[in-house]
This record gives C-alpha cells, sequence and structure tokens, in this order.
C-alpha cells in the first residue's frame, strides 16, 4: 500500500484524497491497487543471493522473521548464486508492483538497467549486505550492511599483532568469497593494505572458493599441497574456514596452531571452531538486518526520506571471548 499522502489530502475528504493520494502526491504512481493487496499491508519484494553459507541462513531468516513482526506481506526469492535469476526475480516485483524492492545483490556490477526499470515504475530499492557500483546513487534509496573493507583491516590489524616484534617471514593464504562480489573485493583490500606494512607478511597464494564450505576445502587442498610453508589462512568467511580445518587435519596438521586461522562472519559453527581453538580470530559481520531493513522499507513506502548509508554494527571475537558469546550466540 503506497501511502504518499500530503497533509493537505488527508485533510480533504478521506476517500477521495485515499485515491488522489494514491494517483496525485509525487505526480501518480499507479496507485497501491496493483500489488494486489488492499489489506493496507505494504508489499516487499525481496532478492536474496541464495543460500551458500550460514551467514546467509540467518540473514534469510531475519529477513522473514521481522517481515512477518512487522506486519510486511513479503515475496521472497532465492536466487542460488545468479545475477540473471536476481534480475528476474527484480522485474517480476516490478510487473506485480509491490511496494518496495530489496535486495542483496550477488556481485557489484550489472544492475543499473533493472534499477532504473524500478525506477521509472516509482518503486523505491533498498540494497542490503552487499553493495553495487553504479554511479548514479538515485538507483537505490539506501544500502544497509557492513564496511567490508574495515573487516578486511580488523583480520590485518590481528595478524600485525599476532606477529609484532617477530622476524621470519610469515606466508599467508588467501580463500576469497564469490569472485566479483562486493564482500570478496573488500575483505581483500582492508586486509592487504595493513599486511603491506609488515615486510614479511606475504599471500603466497589467493583462490575463491566461493563462501563456500565444500569449496574451501577443496582449495586448501590444492594449497596444502602446492605450499611447503603455510602459516596463516584468510578466510573471507567462516564457511570456507570451516572447510579448510578438514584439509588441515586431512593432511596431518593442527588448524590454529601450525596454520594460523582468521576467518570473518562469527556464525556459531565459526564460533565453535574459535572456541575449540581451531580458528584463532573473528571478525563478524552481522546478518541480523531484519529488523533495520522493515523499518527503512515502512519510510521508504511512507515516501519519507531515509539515510543513503546504514551501517550494520559489528565487533571481533579471540577464542575467549568466543568461549563467553557462544551460549548467547542468536545465529
Ligand atoms: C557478507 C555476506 C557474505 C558472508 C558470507 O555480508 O555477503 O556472503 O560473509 C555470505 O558468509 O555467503
Ligand atoms: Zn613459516
Amino acid at each position: 500500500m503506497r501511502r504518499n499522502w500530503t497533509a493537505a489530502a488527508l485533510s480533504g475528504v478521506l476517500a477521495v484524497s485515499v485515491l488522489a493520494g494514491c494517483g496525485g502526491g509525487d505526480g501518480g504512481n499507479g496507485g497501491d491497487s496493483g500489488s494486489g493487496n488492499d489489506d493496507g499491508k505494504i508489499t516487499l519484494g525481496f532478492s536474496q543471493v541464495g543460500a551458500e553459507s550460514g551467514w546467509r541462513t540467518a540473514n534469510t531468516k531475519s529477513i522473514q522473521e521481522s517481515a512477518a513482526s512487522a506486519g510486511i506481506d513479503l515475496k521472497f526469492s532465492d536466487a542460488q548464486g545468479k545475477q540473471e535469476n536476481q534480475i528476474s526475480a527484480i522485474r517480476n516485483f516490478i510487473t506485480q508492483k509491490v511496494d518496495v524492492i530489496a535486495f542483496s545483490p550477488v556481485v557489484t556490477s550489472g544492475w543499473d538497467a533493472v534499477l532504473q526499470e524500478a525506477k521509472d515504475a516509482d518503486i523505491p530499492v533498498i540494497l542490503t549486505d552487499r553493495a553495487v557500483d553504479s554511479q548514479d546513487t538515485s538507483l537505490f534509496k539506501s544500502f544497509i550492511g557492513s564496511d567490508f573493507v574495515v573487516e578486511g583491516q580488523k583480520a590485518g590489524d590481528w595478524l600485525l599483532k599476532e606477529y609484532e616484534g617477530k622476524s621470519e617471514p610469515v606466508n599467508i593464504v588467501e580463500l576469497q568469497g564469490t569472485t566479483g562480489s562486493a564482500p570478496a573485493l573488500d575483505r581483500q583490500k582492508g586486509f592487504q593494505e595493513k599486511i603491506a606494512t609488515n615486510p614479511n607478511m606475504k599471500i603466497v597464494k589467493s583462490q575463491t572458493g566461493d563462501f563456500k564450505r565444500a569449496d574451501g576445502k577443496t582449495v586448501m587442498e590444492t594449497f596444502l599441497q602446492s605450499t611447503p610453508d603455510i602459516d596463516v589462512l584468510y578466510a573471507h568467511n567462516d564457511d570456507m574456514g570451516l572447510g579448510a580445518i578438514e584439509a588441515i587435519e586431512a593432511a596431518g596438521k593442527k588448524p590454529g596452531t601450525d596454520i594460523k586461522i582468521i576467518t570473518v562472519d562469527a556464525v556459531k559453527d565459526g564460533m565453535t571452531a574459535l572456541a575449540d581453538g581451531k580458528i584463532n580470530f573473528i571478525v563478524e559481520c552481522s546478518p541480523l538486518l531484519g529488523p533495520q531493513l522493515m523499518e527503512l522499507v515502512k519510510k521508504a513506502d511512507a515516501g519519507e526520506e531515509i539515510p543513503a548509508r546504514v551501517l550494520t554494527e559489528e565487533t571481533t571475537f579471540t577464542q575467549e571471548q568466543a568461549k563467553e558469546a557462544l551460549p548467547t550466540r542468536q545465529y
């Protein structure tokens, strides 16, 4: 239900202003009947990346639960990691005349055309979790998500402290997230700029594991076969780190001791491995974006201004902190 009434219209004959409000206000927006439910509820079309990791599962749960508790009618689509599926889902939402569209773009580029179509249909779009590289920021109302460069910097800072005052070479292998995705690009950038300040540190291998546990395992196996002395693994998410741990143990090495491991996310499985000493440090990336997203959706539907950037609160965990946090961990 699009509510972009002006105060004047509201003070008029409500029945007329409701119709006029829907057709009038910002020069006509096709009204609210398009989304097929005139029960006054907001209809939100959400296109999710997929179900590739524990983080994604927790993120989906947060969005679905918070839509329900906000009384928002959620049309949810899972793209199985494919951009073309997200683009067609967004086109479907436009055809269905949903009130608001939100999505987590699997990769940063290739969105301008479909975002322009949503804008032409006067449907506000909110980006969640991952960003796009569109230069035209009028194509979306807001981006709510983490600063992945900062996450990479936090990982790098911990490693610099870990090797402070030591002089031996530090050979690092890196499991990158999905190629072309904002988290993979920026977590790599943030980490690299930090370790560049220590000449002993070198990333000797770097390859994508697509944020998936199975891929993290197979890529780590190739790293172990080709690189005799690996001191550190930096994995862009817990799931790939957990897969790598299986490969490290199969090679007869102790994860967290023979090879120090840093990951990002802090989902339950990662935090458990951290508490067990198999991971050394985790940078949190909160998936619980649902409640804040629904607030933004309500404002966007009402035609209110919303902040262009909403940064998620998140922290970091050592092994000790993981032991304390685990019992009350929501995801
Ligand atoms: C980060 C999110 C990433 C997670 C991965 O906000 O996009 O995608 O770090 C997930 O676990 O697959
Ligand atoms: Zn070494």
